[in-house]
């Protein structure tokens, strides 16, 4: 297909609650829109980048920036764009997979729309619904943790996730788990807060049978995470770490983790997400679906992504009360602990205009 036009749109959406991490907290989530347009079709992709660099290197501004002046040039250019040649068309460009990522799905929710065919089925969807968790940030007490764990199991979510970092870590995870007892299915997440030098420390957290501890050590630091599992009983599963199927290759040759964070939007989109799920299958690596507080576009594609068959542990696919008292499309819903994996054609949903127009803070038409 030709693209037409491509329309980008800053938004900004305000959090039901903040969102504390070892990297800072959120009072909002930012997100770049990515609109392709086609004579007979249209798409949406949404970028995962922050207000800043703290997770990876991309920013909402650099997103926005590379896509103008870099990403989108030669795909308004070329005669034939698919989501299978979209990533060698922006292979000049080195690094920013989300910016990446947002356009190829865009590109791919604009080609499956104009076959009828859903994300789940062009990636391989064996299932309709996909058990959901969901990501506690850190709070200022432990009272106000188990308060908020308390909401979260009441309205069925299968399995919860705690935000730590030095300070906020023992103590939480022994409350938690003395509170809600052995069946809850528990992990956490440091997003690099730690050192090698701490594996005496991450040691303690064994006792509380997690089911994964979460990239607590630097992206980088591969090495570093293989050493650590061999001090450790719980397994280890990297996120920031895994930007590609290679890394994810090399990670599980290292023996740097036993289970992997999968999100399309920090690995370069939906199509390499599949590639890292297809080597962890391979190795017997099971993975599940990370999220980066997406709204409900990039929700819809992580549902998809979520229904192939070695995302066997319940994913940071939550609801989207969980984030937002408006999302920009129909909002996802819990029912019996997990989110329907959407049927339609593309992405299966679009922004709501009225929405859409409310969180828009900008709109850019780079000339063609
Ligand atoms: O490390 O998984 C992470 C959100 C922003 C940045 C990094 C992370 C997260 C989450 C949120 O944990 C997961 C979600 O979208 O619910
Ligand atoms: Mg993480």
């Amino acid at each position: 297909m030709r693209i037409e036009r491509v329309v980008l749109r800053r938004v900004n959406l305000p959090l039901v609650s903040p969102f504390r991490t070892s990297l800072g907290i959120e009072y909002d989530k930012p997100a770049v829109l990515v609109q392709v347009i086609t004579k007979d079709s249209e798409g949406w992709g949404e970028s995962v980048s922050g207000f800043d660099a703290s997770y990876s290197s991309e920013y909402i501004e650099s997103t926005l920036d590379v896509l103008q002046r870099h990403l989108l040039p030669p795909l308004l250019a070329a005669e034939q764009v698919t989501a299978s040649t979209v990533a060698g068309l922006m292979g000049g460009v080195k690094g920013h997979r989300m910016a990446k990522a947002a356009v190829e799905m865009a590109v791919m929710d604009a080609e499956l729309r104009s076959y009828g065919m859903s994300f789940a089925t062009s990636m391989g969807a064996v299932t309709d619904r996909v058990a959901s968790g969901v990501s506690v940030g850190i709070m200022d007490s432990v009272p106000e943790l188990l308060d908020a764990v308390t909401g979260y199991l009441e309205q069925g979510y299968q399995r919860i996730k705690l935000k730590i970092e030095p300070g906020w870590d023992l103590a939480p995870v022994r409350a938690v788990r003395e509170r809600f007892g052995d069946d809850l299915v528990l992990q956490v997440d440091a997003n690099a807060a730690y050192t090698l030098g701490d594996a005496r420390h991450l040691a303690r957290l064994d006792a509380f049978d997690l089911l994964l501890i979460e990239q607590p050590l630097d992206e980088e630091d591969v090495r570093g995470h293989a050493e650590l599992a061999r001090q450790l009983v719980t397994p280890i599963c990297l996120d920031e770490s895994i930007v590609s199927a290679r890394s994810a290759a090399d990670a599980i040759a290292l023996g740097a983790c036993r289970i992997v964070n999968i999100k399309p939007g920090r690995v370069g989109g939906y199509l390499e997400a599949r590639r890292i799920h297809d080597v962890c299958a391979a190795n017997g690596i099971p993975v599940w679906c990370g999220g980066m507080l997406e709204t409900g576009l990039g929700r819809a594609g992580n549902a998809a992504l979520a229904a192939l068959p070695n995302f066997t542990l319940p994913g940071d696919v939550s609801a989207s009360d969980r984030y937002f008292a408006t999302d920009i499309t129909e909002p996802f819903v819990l029912r019996d602990g997990c989110l329907d994996v959407p049927s339609g054609p593309g992405l299966g949903v679009s922004p709501l205009p009225d929405v859409l127009a409310e969180v828009t803070t900008a709109v850019l038409e780079p000339a063609a």
